[in-house]
């Protein structure tokens, strides 16, 4: 029988509000999924099992801020054991992508660095004009990042509509805590 590396990790999802964390999740979880919502602190939790490569068995511990909770005095315990965050934006509001400096600074006030993937979500809207950040810009600052925390950040543009490139913005942030560990 095959033997799998067996990794269990609590990877939490950052980003403004209406960036599409939820909706990545789901496009990720598909049918079937569990979620529990954890009413006291205000954040939703999901599992799912994922092999990677056929090499890695990964059980992802997903943390999602439920509805419009942004309550500064919830962020410990949301982020507390974290291993990995998807640090959200979308791409067809600016805003969006400046206030990421905010959210990271945040996490690492709390947990330090963590390693950590850029996503510019919305990307199908990218066709119809409505992008306001190009994925230079995107690229970029997540250059900047790789520098400031000292390991890789990938930047990957996905749509949670159409679910381009969504399994592999999980897939490589579970590759860079499973990389991390070894
Ligand atoms: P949040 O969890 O970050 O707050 P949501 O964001 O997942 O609730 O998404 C906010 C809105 O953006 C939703 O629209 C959702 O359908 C839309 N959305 C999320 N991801 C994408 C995407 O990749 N492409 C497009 N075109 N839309 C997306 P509504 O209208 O339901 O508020
Ligand atoms: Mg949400």
């Amino acid at each position: 029988m095959k033997k799998y590396k067996e990794y269990t990790l609590k990877i939490c999802l950052l980003g403004d509000p209406a960036v599409g964390k939820t909706s990545l999740k789901n496009r990720f979880l598909g049918k079937g999924f569990s979620n529990t919502y954890v009413t006291t602190i205000g954040v939703d939790f999901s599992i799912k099992r994922y092999l990677i490569h056929d090499t890695y068995y990964i059980t992802y511990q997903i943390w999602d801020i439920a509805g419009q909770h942004h309550f500064e005095s919830l962020r410990p315990s949301f982020y507390a054991g974290a291993k990995g965050i998807l640090m959200i934006f979308d791409i067809t509001r600016k805003e969006t992508y400046q206030n990421v400096p905010n959210w990271l600074q945040q996490l690492w006030n709390i947990e330090g660095p963590l390693p950590m993937i850029l996503i510019g979500n919305k990307a199908d809207l990218r066709e119809q004009g409505l992008a306001q950040v190009a994925p230079e810009q995107g690229e970029l600052y997540a250059e900047m990042l790789s520098q400031s925390i000292g390991t890789p950040v990938p930047y990957i543009e996905t749509s949670a509509l159409t679910g381009y490139q969504v399994n592999k913005a999980f897939e490589q942030l579970a590759l860079q805590i499973v990389q991390k560990f070894s």
